[in-house]
Formats: structure tokens, C-alpha cells, sequence
């Protein structure tokens, strides 16, 4: 085709898809305005603010141990344009904490519980066209026995805490209001590197009768067409399968590949709508004896669990937020990550696919674990509220490759209500809705109490740090596994507290609850679990708690009050711990050098061991100018240097790590008094 072809190819196309007139969606996040609930006057002061949006940000920012737990009511005014006349809007939460009563024009539209999945309602006959209109929401995230979570240590930030978006379809159009899933559910079956069976199933929303018909197309990452059909529609519901021969699979953090599938709905030509997802290509088993296997290839699944919660920001954390979160979990190497305790933000979920890290995602069931309280599952109308979530976590997160796992609770007791029946129909549930992925759960008891509920379990284990020297993991992974033989086992949790402020020279473990929690112990703690978890394949997965403290208004221990200090990163981002950077160096092959115990900058004892973590071959300390010599770093990337005595004062430590003509460095002063 020649350049003026395909100029005049481009504008038709173009002038094509905008007369299609398909569904416009735009974002309502700007320009809010927020009171608390009680507040009734006629004349209101209101704040202004943008979603994402949380009361409880500041007030929990680092020190308070408690959070206002209350009625938010945002409102905004939206011009609706004539031209929408015979179209359909659509209202979309991306999540509101924890209940959301949407209201337009005051009339109520509808009631949502639950704070962190998505939902979606038709305000259509809601509207006055050519007009102001009112939205109002109330967000209230107060305690509630039949609201999850009811237990947990996390805060439960109230407000409209993600994204909402305005969608405007035409009258017949693929459906929003399937538990606000995007309406296209790609099911992958019988993959292998040979060949791909997909079936793509589109749900419609039809208000009238007509011909219409639907154009479903697989695209690959070079945007070619590489299967597609048309199919004429009958009825709510379209399937289309495919097969794709050779497919590129989606191969983890090697090659995270990603296809689109694109459904189109037209009548007489005329395009009406249209849906585009990503998916991704793979097959994945866990082996109790082996571990996980994704595309038939062993992949040792380690990473970290990670909480939706940042300094300063609660729970409302914008893209770049997710964006340094990524960045951050690519640094460290992770290959696998449990979304903890409830399902994290849409954009999150597709940073993972694009990363290639899979995921283990759950519903907020958080049992009392080592608390009081909450406990109530059979409390009345609770269990309808879970099989809720839980469709709406499948069904909004169906078509990311990145999910292998769905969770079903976290640390639930046997001294309430016995949860175990309810957990078998909470399974049952996801494996009508998704018999295509693995359930499992996190477990903190020493049973086999859960063995029976779902697929694949996970252990919280806290050697080291609420019980029990560091070493007894591996036994204890040991002793399990030998008992049960068939159940595939994971680490759900294991991790130790840290302050950057808080040193010791004498590794000692702290009182879990104390106040005192120093680095190094955390650093250690570490370093003896992941040298057991290493050795032991058949543990499916082994994910660290956790990847940032976070604010838990129980906590008054270490440097500060509300705060669980676990992270391998600070609450405010700036400062990786040093067991970040252990975990950097054995799951990260990139070159790095890091000098341990840094910010022990005060020393008492003149004779101390210097330790680095590096992935290079060889690395040599200096001190104070002078040469300590060469070590080559261990098979946990570790290399010590012991007997270094310090001088009364500053003392200046050094590694370098000559690699042909790259030299790398690390410093740091420690200061003998
Ligand atoms: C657990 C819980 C988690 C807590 C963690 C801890 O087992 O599942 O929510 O934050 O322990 O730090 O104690």
C-alpha cells in the first residue's frame, strides 16, 4: 500500500471507530468534595479532594494507635450532555471502604459492602440529561459484624480509597454489571507449548431485540490478528473457542508475553461496543512432593506478601505509587507474591502480568489469628457476604495470567464457630466459578484442621521471632510434610520485626512485643529461614511477611507506635532494609555489593566481623584505607570478614568488586567510642 493509501486507509478507519460511537469511559476522580456524615448543617464546610482518597491517611501517618472508623459522604456534579439521550451510564468503583451508598440527585442507586473489590451500577433513569447532576456516596468504614474484614491486623482505611469512572455504552452493549468484571472471560485450556485452547465467553447486556453479532480476535504482541471469528448472537451469552497453535507463553518473570483478546458487538455493521483484555498463555501444577511447576518447568515461587499501604496515604495509593511498588519487587527478585489480606488495586494486578510474577490473591476472611475476637463466621448474612467477594475477586481478575491461586482465608480459629464447613462450600464456590486455577489458604495452626478445604495449604511461621530459634523451621517444614505426604505445603508468612533506628552488636532475639526491635535480628532471622526454606523444594511457596511495614493501630512496639514494622522496607519507602538487600542477592543475579549492619554506626567493641551480600565472585574489604583482603561470597551470597579491629573514632569501611574494568563500592563509618 503506498503512504497516501494508507493515510487515507488510517483517517477512514478513524473516522470509522469514532462514528462507531463505542463505550467512552471517563475517569471521576478529580474534584471531590468530603465531609464526615455527622455533620449535618446547611452550610457545610466541605475539603476538596481527589480519589484515590482515604480520612484516615495523615491520622495514621507513624505514632497514632488509633483511626477514625465512621461515615464519609463525598459528592461531585457531573454535567450529563443531551447527547447521551438513548445511551446507558454506568457508575464504576474501582473500591469504596468498606460500605458505599451511592445516591444521584439524591435517590439512592444502590449499596455496596466490601472495600476492596470493584462495583458497578446503572444510573441511566437516575439522570436529568442537559443538566447538573448530583452524585453523592456515602463511605463508611465503621466496625460491622457482616462486613469482612472484621479481624486483622491492618487498618481498615475509610473512604473512596480507588478509582471510579464513568462508562457510557449504547443501549445493547457487553455487560458492566457481571460483579462489575469487564464482561469477557478467556479460559484457557490444554496448554502447552504446542498448542492453546481458548474459550471466550462474552456476557451482553440487550435491551432490545436485533440482529447483532460479535467479532472475538486473539492479537498478539506485534498487534497482528492471529485467530479470529464472527458469530452471529443468540441470546445473553456468546462462546467462542480457538485454538492457537505454538502459542508464545506467559513464562513468569523470563518472559512475562502478553496477548490480547478483543470482542467487538455490532448490529448491521454498526459497532456498539467493545472490550479489550490482556491475557496471558501458561499452565502451571504444584507437586507436594516437588513444588511449583509453571510451563512444565520447576520455578522456585519466593517472594514477598504485601499490604496496599504506604505512609502518609493509607491505603489510597495512585499508579506511581504501584509503578515504585513494582520497581521495588523487580529489584529484589521476587518470582511470586501473596496479595495480603484482601485483593489490591486493578492496576496492581496487571503490573504483575507485565512483570511476570505470579500471584497468590485473596479474600479479606481474616481470621483473629493470635487476637482477640472475631472469630463470628456463622455470624448471619456473613457467609453470603464472602461468597460475594469472592465472585467479585474472580470474576473482576478472571483473565490475569499472573493469578495461580485464589485464597481463601487467613488464620482463622477452631474456638468459634467451626469455619470448616462453610470453607468447603466457600471452595466449592471458586471451583465453579475458576476450575482452571489452584485454592489454597494461610494456616497458623498445627493441624491438619484445613487440610480437607482447599487444594494447596500455606503455613504462617514465625520461627525466630513469636517462639522458637530461627532453626527450627526446616524441622518443622520436615515434620508436616512428613505427616501429610499428599497436601502440597507452602510458607504463607515468616518474617521478624526491624527498626533502622534500633542496633545491636549482641544478637539477641527481642520480645516480639517490646519495644526494642533491632535490625540485625531481623537480618538474621532471615538469614537462617531462607537458608532452610532453600533447601526444601517441595514447599510450593515461601513468601516473606512482609514487603513494607505497614499501620496496624494494635501494634505499640518498636521505634513506633502503630506501626508493624516486619517490611523489608520502611513504612515511608526510603530505607531497604538490610534483608531486603540478603534477598536481593540470592534472588537477583544482577551485580551488587552491599555492606551489612550499616547503619550500626556506634560501636563499643573494638573486634568486630564485617558482612557483605554480593553476587559478584569475589569482593575485598578495606579499612580505613588498608586492605582486609579478598573473600568469595558464599552460596547465600554472603562473605565475612571476621576479627576486624576497629580504631578509637571513625572508622571508614569499604568493599570493592573489580569485574574486568567495572568497579563497584560500598561505605559506611563506623564510629568505635
Ligand atoms: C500473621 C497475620 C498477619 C500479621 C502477622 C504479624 O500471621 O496473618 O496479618 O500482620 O502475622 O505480623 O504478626
Amino acid at each position: 500500500m503506498s503512504n497516501k493509501l494508507f493515510l487515507y486507509f488510517l483517517l477512514f478507519f478513524y473516522s470509522f471507530s469514532s462514528f462507531s460511537q463505542n463505550r467512552e469511559i471517563s475517569s471521576l476522580d478529580q474534584d471531590w468534595d468530603f465531609h464526615f456524615g455527622y455533620d449535618v448543617q446547611k452550610k457545610i464546610v466541605t475539603e476538596k479532594v481527589n480519589i484515590p482518597h482515604t480520612w484516615n491517611a495523615d491520622e495514621v501517618k507513624v505514632g497514632k494507635s488509633d483511626y477514625y472508623r465512621a461515615v464519609g459522604e463525598y459528592t461531585k456534579t457531573i454535567s450529563i450532555s443531551d447527547k447521551y439521550k438513548g445511551k446507558r451510564l454506568f457508575l464504576r468503583f474501582e473500591g469504596v471502604n468498606s460500605v458505599a451508598t451511592v445516591l444521584i440527585n439524591q435517590k439512592t442507586v444502590g449499596e455496596h459492602q466490601g472495600g476492596y473489590t470493584a462495583f458497578c451500577f446503572e444510573i441511566t433513569d437516575f439522570l436529568k440529561y442537559g443538566e447538573n447532576n448530583l452524585i453523592t456516596v456515602l463511605a463508611n468504614n465503621s466496625y460491622n459484624y457482616s462486613v469482612l474484614p472484621l479481624s486483622g491486623d491492618f487498618n481498615v482505611y475509610g473512604g473512596i480509597h480507588r478509582s471510579v469512572s464513568l462508562i457510557v455504552t449504547n443501549a445493547n452493549c457487553i455487560t458492566p454489571l457481571d460483579y462489575a468484571s469487564p464482561g469477557l472471560y478467556i479460559t484457557q485450556k490444554n496448554v502447552s507449548s504446542k498448542s492453546a485452547e481458548l474459550e471466550i465467553k462474552t456476557k451482553l447486556s440487550l435491551k432490545n431485540t436485533g440482529s447483532y453479532s460479535l467479532n472475538t480476535s486473539v492479537i498478539d504482541r506485534d498487534g497482528k490478528v492471529i485467530a479470529q471469528k464472527n458469530s452471529v448472537i443468540s441470546g445473553n451469552e456468546q462462546i467462542e473457542n480457538f485454538t492457537i497453535n505454538q502459542p508464545h507463553l506467559w513464562n513468569g518473570r523470563k518472559d512475562p508475553y502478553l496477548y490480547q483478546v478483543k470482542v467487538v458487538l455490532s448490529e448491521n455493521q454498526n459497532v456498539l461496543d467493545e472490550v479489550i483484555q490482556k491475557t496471558g498463555l501458561r499452565f502451571f501444577n504444584v507437586d507436594p512432593e516437588k513444588g511449583f511447576f509453571l510451563n512444565g518447568q520447576y520455578l522456585d515461587l519466593h517472594g514477598v506478601c504485601r499490604h496496599q499501604d504506604l505512609e502518609g496515604k493509607g491505603s489510597a495509593l495512585t499508579k506511581e505509587d504501584h509503578e515504585k511498588d513494582l520497581q521495588m519487587l523487580n529489584e529484589l527478585g521476587v518470582t511470586g507474591m501473596r496479595l495480603t489480606h484482601y485483593p489490591h488495586s486493578e492496576y496492581f494486578y496487571e503490573g504483575c502480568d507485565k512483570a511476570g510474577i505470579v500471584l497468590w490473591t485473596e479474600i479479606p476472611l481474616v481470621g483473629p489469628g493470635g487476637y482477640k475476637g472475631a472469630g463470628y463466621i456463622n455470624h448471619p448474612g456473613l457467609h453470603a457476604h464472602a461468597k460475594q467477594l469472592m465472585t467479585e475477586l474472580i470474576r473482576q481478575h478472571y483473565n490475569n495470567p499472573s493469578i495461580c491461586f485464589w485464597g481463601l482465608f487467613n488464620e482463622l480459629k477452631l474456638d468459634y464457630d467451626d469455619p470448616v464447613p462453610f470453607l468447603k462450600e466457600l471452595n466449592a464456590l471458586v471451583k465453579k466459578e475458576d476450575p482452571s486455577r489452584l485454592t489454597t489458604c494461610a494456616s497458623f495452626l498445627d493441624n491438619d484442621h484445613f487440610n480437607q478445604v482447599s487444594d494447596i495449604i500455606g503455613w504462617n511461621k514465625y520461627f525466630g521471632w513469636y517462639g522458637g530459634p530461627p532453626e527450627d523451621m526446616g524441622k518443622w517444614a520436615d515434620d508436616m510434610h512428613g505427616k501429610f505426604p499428599q497436601k502440597a505445603i507452602g510458607i504463607s508468612e515468616y518474617g521478624a520485626g526491624a527498626s533502622v533506628k534500633q542496633h545491636t552488636e549482641k544478637l539477641e532475639a527481642p520480645k516480639a512485643s517490646g519495644k526494642f526491635h533491632p535490625e540485625e535480628w531481623q537480618t538474621y532471622y532471615h538469614e537462617k529461614n531462607w537458608e532452610q526454606l532453600k533447601a526444601r523444594p517441595f514447599l510450593w511457596g515461601k513468601f516473606i511477611w512482609v514487603f513494607r511495614d505497614f499501620g496496624s493501630s494494635i501494634r505499640f512496639e518498636g521505634d513506633t507506635v502503630g506501626i508493624n514494622d516486619k517490611g523489608l522496607i520502611t513504612y515511608d519507602n526510603r530505607i531497604k532494609k538490610d534483608a531486603f538487600y540478603y534477598y536481593k542477592a540470592n534472588w537477583n543475579p544482577e551485580p551488587m555489593l552491599y555492606l551489612v549492619e550499616r547503619r550500626d554506626s556506634i560501636r563499643t567493641n573494638p573486634v568486630t566481623q564485617v558482612k557483605v551480600y554480593s553476587t559478584l565472585p569475589e569482593a575485598e574489604l578495606f579499612l580505613n584505607g588498608k586492605s582486609m583482603g579478598k573473600k568469595i561470597p558464599n552460596k547465600y551470597k554472603t562473605a565475612i570478614w571476621e576479627n576486624i579491629n576497629l580504631a578509637k573514632g571513625k572508622n571508614e569501611i569499604k568493599v570493592r568488586s573489580k569485574q574486568g574494568k567495572k568497579i563497584m563500592e560500598d561505605t559506611c563509618i563506623w564510629e568505635l567510642k
